[in-house]
């Protein structure tokens, strides 16, 4: 429990006949036991007092409100409730006027609702977010939220739970009036005035039934909505509730209503969808929590080089521009970096064909980079990212070029995917400026950035780093340096576990299915159709020498690759994709090469459920997920999660990995990675850490806080 009273976060002020009310609940105002109870309060104090005229609810500092106090979730509740408060708003007895600044979100937007006038300032923010934390609005935003807009808007609002623009959400009928300027408070005495000098009456959005008159064309709203949510929710709890709620909001009384979202809330509430989306929520917020913040404020960049204009330098190179820096892009001559100019270009060029940027912003834009094919334009940068082929000389050699020819004190990062940086820093005579920034392909959309920090860096190297990560919107995880770092160490265990389900009796069809049911977008074999099968293989060629002799070794991705059938590029691999298909069929000769494989090794087939496939994949991602962090190669266990939730297509509801691992508990985890071992005691060998929270009776989550 907070030590907060309702009076500290809740601040009333007599101005005239105006009772000011005033949420001042850093950082975000968000509706607290303590908030509730002082709005409440506030009403109360409006009706007894004879001289108050009016309310204006306004928030202190950036937000309106973010809504409920996420925090609270999970624990016992605590009274006054939220939907009692929005109905106290709505029952006083003197017009209640909200002034919307900033975010008004989720419970902050259903309290502006409840009021009886809404006025917003430009940087307004109103949405229902909800549905990203696997709730769903349950203050009575999904009743009045459809008087107010209209039933295909509402739900509209709550499905998408992205935030609407002041002007938007005025177009919408969310608010009554917008107004110029920064300060809530004189906007909102100033229309209170207005509204005074009208006799405006209190107007409560609950008796409004103007919006759901028609109730046949609602209906048909509806169901169009549920129809295309089906399809697009995969597995998601609330989206479904959502559009029961607004049925309910056109079919019932709004009492009734009203008891009706209740239900519904408690069931979002109770879901282990709502724990995972929670804690994804709050652990990326918590990966920019490093130790060097506190030690080191970051280094000035504006100006920066990105080495290589392929796929992935092109990538980087949008994501730069996009984030206001200034770029040169180097290749080794004149073609190379024309290609390299002509991929930074497409990508442009697709969002200009969707409408989405205009022909003059590509300009504005292509003005902040520069080509360029001689090192020695790159003398005065701030920053520099490498992205050539990844090859540990290769790359050496670039570094040795940046080390003769950057300034001093510009950082010096290479995206990689595994190699040791450490061994690349070692080639300059500045180890402390060199870091990893691991992108994700395609790196102008995938949120991941690894920041892999080797052990001479400065710390303040690493703090630009996550600088750099901020501007670009990215989502950052600190990583240290080993093979693959957190991502793909992982990866490539779990992949290990699914060849060996695959040599043992599944299919790889029936192992992508049980993947994808788990709600993953792929299975790995899709992955690996997807990425190129010579990719893999040619890491593996490259390993064989140092690959332990005793470890089971699956060749079934070897024969595929040698038959040449490298995945989509080729128009096979482990599926077959005629004409270039995107989406792969099946292939009797791939289960042909499993069957053979399997009978040279003398393995008979055994059959695997779906389950019994998840059983296993998961045992083997969380217990090198341990692994990686009893290691510090992550940070906390929640460094995992956020790291295969943006990166790798885990799914955001189930938490990440560590967090499924939790909720599944570790001790039946633990008992299945034991009974694995029976079969292979070396890939299976558990965690030391993870046996040591099941001895002690702790989860991964303590590790968090
Ligand atoms: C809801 O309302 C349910 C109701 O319908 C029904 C109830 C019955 N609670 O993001 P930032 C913390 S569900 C607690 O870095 P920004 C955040 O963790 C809620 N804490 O700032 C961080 O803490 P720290 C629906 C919250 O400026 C700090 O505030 N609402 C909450 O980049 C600063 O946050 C949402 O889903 C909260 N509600 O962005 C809105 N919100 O400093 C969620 C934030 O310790 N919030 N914190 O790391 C946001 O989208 C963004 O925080 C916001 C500000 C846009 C407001």
């Amino acid at each position: 429990m907070t030590s907060e009273t309702a009076a500290s976060v809740v601040e009333l002020k007599q101005d005239g006949d105006v009772l000011l009310v005033t949420i001042n609940n850093p950082p975000v105002n968000a509706l607290g036991a303590a908030v509730r109870q002082g709005l409440a309060a506030a009403m109360e104090q409006a009706d007894a007092s004879a001289e108050v005229k009016a309310v204006l609810i306004v928030g202190q500092g950036k937000a309106f409100i973010a809504g409920a106090d996420i925090r609270e979730f999970g624990k016992p509740p605590v009274a006054p409730f939220l939907p009692d408060v929005c109905n106290r708003i709505e029952a006083c007895s003197k017009p209640v006027v909200a002034v919307i600044h900033g975010a008004a979100l989720g419970g902050g937007l259903e309290i502006a609702m409840a009021a009886h006038y809404r006025l917003a300032l430009p940087a307004a923010k109103l949405g229902l977010p909800e549905v990203s934390l696997g709730l769903i609005p349950g203050a009575g935003g999904t009743q009045r939220a459809p008087r107010l807009m209209g039933v295909k808007a509402a739900a509209e609002l709550m499905l998408s739970g992205k935030p609407l623009s002041a002007k938007a959400a005025q177009a919408a009928g969310l608010v009554d009036k917008l107004e110029e300027g920064t300060d809530p408070v004189a906007a909102g005495m100033a229309y209170i005035r207005e509204l005074l000098a009208q006799d405006a009456p209190v107007r409560a959005t609950s008796a409004d039934q103007s919006q759901l008159a028609d109730k046949a064309a609602a209906h048909a709203e509806l169901e169009a909505l549920r129809a295309d949510t089906v399809k697009k929710s995969r597995g998601l709890f609330s989206p479904l509730k959502i559009i029961d709620c607004v049925q309910a909001a056109v079919d019932l009384p709004f009492a009734e209503g009203l008891k009706f979202e209740r239900v519904q809330f408690l069931a979002c509430i109770d879901s282990p969808q709502r724990q995972g989306l929670i804690h994804a929520f709050f652990a990326e917020k918590e990966t920019a929590k490093i130790p060097e913040a506190k030690a080191a404020a970051p280094r000035h960049f504006a100006k920066i080089a990105i080495i290589g204009g392929g796929t992935m330098g092109a990538g980087i190179t949008v994501s730069a521009l996009d984030a206001g820096l200034v770029v040169t892009m180097i290749e080794r001559d004149a073609e190379s970096i024309a290609r390299g100019q002509a991929n930074v270009e497409k990508v442009y060029n697709g969002l200009i064909a969707k409408g989405r940027m205009t022909e003059d912003a590509k300009v504005a834009v292509m003005a902040r980079y520069t080509p360029s094919t001689s090192y020695d334009d790159i003398a005065d940068v701030d920053l520099v990212i490498e992205a050539v082929f990844e090859d540990l000389e290769v790359k050496k050699a670039v570094f040795k070029e940046l080390d003769r020819v950057c300034k001093s004190g510009a950082v010096l990062a290479t995206n990689t995917s595994y190699l040791d940086i450490d061994a690349i820093a070692a080639v300059t005579s500045r180890p402390q400026d060199v870091i990893g920034l691991h992108f994700f392909s395609p790196a102008n959309i995938m949120k991941l950035l690894e920041i892999v920090v080797p052990s001479k860096v400065a710390a303040d190297v690493v703090t630009t780093a996550f600088e750099l990560a901020k501007k670009m919107k990215k989502v950052p995880v600190r990583a240290g340096v080993c093979d693959g770092f957190i991502g793909n160490r992982i990866l490539a265990t779990y992949k290990q576990a699914a060849d060996y389900l695959m040599e043992d009796g599944a299919s790889p069809y029936e192992i992508d299915e049980a993947v994808r049911g788990f709600g993953f977008a792929m299975g790995p074999f899709q992955v690996t159709d997807l990425a190129g099968g010579d990719i893999g293989w040619a890491t593996r060629k490259r390993r064989a020498a140092t690959r332990n002799p005793k470890a089971r070794y699956v060749e079934i991705a070897d024969r595929i690759c040698e038959n040449g059938w490298f995945g989509q590029k080729t128009q096979r691999g482990f599926y077959l994709y005629p004409q270039g298909a995107r989406v792969g069929q099946h292939d009797p000769e791939v289960l042909a090469i499993v069957d053979a494989e399997r009978a040279k090794k003398g393995v008979t087939a055994r059959q695997f459920t779906a389950e019994e496939i998840m059983r296993r994949y998961m045992a083997a991602m969380v217990n090198e997920g341990a692994k990686v962090v009893e290691e510090g190669i992550a940070l906390r266990p929640l460094d995992v999660d956020v790291t295969f939730i943006s990166g790798y297509g885990f799914p955001r509801y189930r938490g990440g990995p560590m967090k499924w691992a939790d909720m599944q508990g570790l001790d039946k985890v633990l008992a299945d990675i034991e009974a694995f071992a029976k079969e292979d005691a070396l890939f299976w060998k558990p965690a030391p850490l993870l046996q040591k929270l099941v001895a002690e009776g702790k989860n991964f989550d303590s590790l968090n806080k």
